[in-house]
């Protein structure tokens, strides 16, 4: 298993041409060190944001999914030093300093968020899979830390799994504790956890395991990741809808809650499909009820995809299931079932008010982009001309779009009319990314229109922002909220010798 990388370096990290930018971000986030802490950190840990390009809320339902890493990072800059944790943000008006103690066992106040909560779930996960890996768990130590993160919050570009990672990389290297890439990406999945939210494991993965150049088809339990090539002639232009997608505030009415749709939907397929009340009420991902569909429907294996529709379309409803008629169903209270899970439990006490379980539709939904996931990557991989393999991709994306927007429910309609004014303006697609709701939409473009559609979304939607004084006037705010990317290198440790 390939080991996080340590590199001497800012070249190795964000080539020749991000080189210089860097040099000047790392300078000013050793100063302020130097000003909060009185010396230079002895080491610093970066970890990028990414965008999703196809695969959306299928993580955590055992799916893989297709995402790439962006070149906005989080840093921390970190030092061994007293016996308490500090840490310290880049932006202190923002983002308020905080001082924990050592203990790996302290609780993450997921009720009241903060910034650094994300910090308090990397350093007791980091504890956590060190304990688990048995042998010798080094003793807690001090450390200070300042994080400086340019991975717009909120957005879908995954802030959360940057600041985490590279948080868990910092804690790591400072413990004197080397682990695989894997087993970053492993453990950082799940202890994001303590912050409330359900993570399904896409943004941790690339975020450590990113490459340049590449996009990969992440796959889960294990988790691993598969080089996938993007063909020639494309951009992929990120656009911040600036409506913020408060993910761990919104949680239990929207992100967790379709975790939870999703587990019910699995449960009650698994009865339909002759299962056991007592095996059914184990199933936890769509995914597991996979197999069992396949066995139900007579008849050639074709297409799985429609396969699995047609069982979902014949054994659940479209109208919103209740708590009683899940019960009755289930033959257990959903409490019960839910237990133990206490994020899930805070979604069993606000589903009926927020209109009900709609099973159907995220059962479909997960199921036919799951399909699309493999197929993007063939037509990367395949032998089409460039532009036939562009015109197959949007297609895949747009379906995908559709299917988030109508089935999962998880658009809006800022994402709807970035997309509208994206695709007026040249882009062969474009869908939502992460977890929707608001923050970014990502559009297949082809090279030589990038700009054309970056112009006109900053002409038809972001000046608006700027005359509200929404959005600063500066390039520097526009070209932070609308631009394009290529895949970028992952999570590493910096040990400078110099800057
Ligand atoms: P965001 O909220 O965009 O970082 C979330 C999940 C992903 C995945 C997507 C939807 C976390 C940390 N990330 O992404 O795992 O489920 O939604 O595809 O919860």
């Amino acid at each position: 298993m390939a080991e996080v990388p340590v590199f001497d370096n800012l070249k190795a990290v964000y080539g020749e041409a991000g080189e210089s930018h860097a040099k000047t971000r790392y300078s000013r986030l050793e100063a302020a060190f130097k000003k909060r802490f009185g010396t230079a950190p002895d080491l610093y840990a970066r970890s990028p944001g990414r965008v999703n390009l196809i695969g959306e809320h299928i993580d955590y339902e055992g799916y893989g999914v297709l995402p790439m890493a962006i070149k906005q990072d989080t840093i921390v800059a970190c030092r061994r030093h007293g016996s308490e944790l500090v840490v310290a943000n880049i932006n202190p008006d923002k983002y308020k300093e905080y001082k924990f103690s050592t203990d790996p066992e302290q609780n993450v106040d997921a009720e009241n968020h903060s910034w650094a909560n994300y910090f308090l779930a990397a350093y007791k996960g980091v504890f956590e899979h060190l304990q688990s890996k048995g042998g010798q768990v080094p003793e807690p130590v001090g450390l200070e830390l300042i994080v400086d993160g340019t991975v717009p919050e909120g957005s879908g570009l995954s802030s959360s799994a940057a600041l985490v990672c590279s948080s868990s990389l910092a804690i790591l290297a400072a413990l004197g504790t080397p682990c695989s890439q894997h087993e970053v990406a492993t453990f950082t999945a799940v202890c994001e956890k303590y912050v409330g939210t359900e993570s399904g494991g896409m943004d941790q993965a690339i975020s450590i395991m990113g490459a340049q150049d590449i996009a990969k088809l992440v796959e889960f339990n294990p988790v691993r990741a598969e080089d996938v090539v993007l063909p020639k002639g494309a951009t992929f232009v990120i656009a911040n809808s600036l409506t913020v997608s408060a993910k761990a505030e919104t949680a239990a009415a929207r992100y967790n809650m379709r975790v939870v749709e999703c587990r019910l939907a699995a449960m009650l397929l698994a009865l339909k499909l002759g299962e056991s009340k007592e095996s059914a009420h184990k199933i936890k991902t769509l995914r597991e009820v996979e197999t069992l569909l396949q066995k139900h429907v007579s008849g050639p294996k074709g297409d799985v995809s429609n396969a699995n529709a047609a069982v979902v379309e014949e054994h659940l409803h479209e109208d919103p299931y209740n708590t009683e008629e899940l019960e009755k169903k289930l033959g257990a209270p959903l409490k019960k079932l839910f237990a133990g899970n206490s994020s899930q439990l805070r979604v069993l006490e606000i589903a009926e008010s927020a209109g009900g379980y709609k099973l159907r539709q995220r059962a479909l939904h997960v199921y036919a982009e799951a399909q699309r996931v493999p197929q993007f990557r063939d037509v990367c991989n395949g032998s089409a001309s460039a532009d036939e393999k562009l015109a197959q991709l949007a297609q895949l994306m747009d379906d995908s779009q559709t299917s988030c927007r109508e089935l999962y429910e998880c658009s809006c309609a800022e994402l709807d009319t970035l997309i509208k004014l994206s695709k007026e303006s040249g882009a062969l697609a474009g869908r939502l990314t992460g977890a929707g709701w608001g923050g970014c939409m990502v559009a297949l473009v082809p090279d030589a229109q990038a700009q054309h559609v970056i112009e006109h979304l900053k002409k038809e939607y972001f000046a608006g922002f700027v005359e509200k004084g929404k959005l600063g006037k500066d390039e520097a705010f526009m070209s932070a909220v609308v631009f394009a990317s290529r895949p970028s290198s992952g999570g590493a440790i910096l040990k400078l010798k110099h800057l």
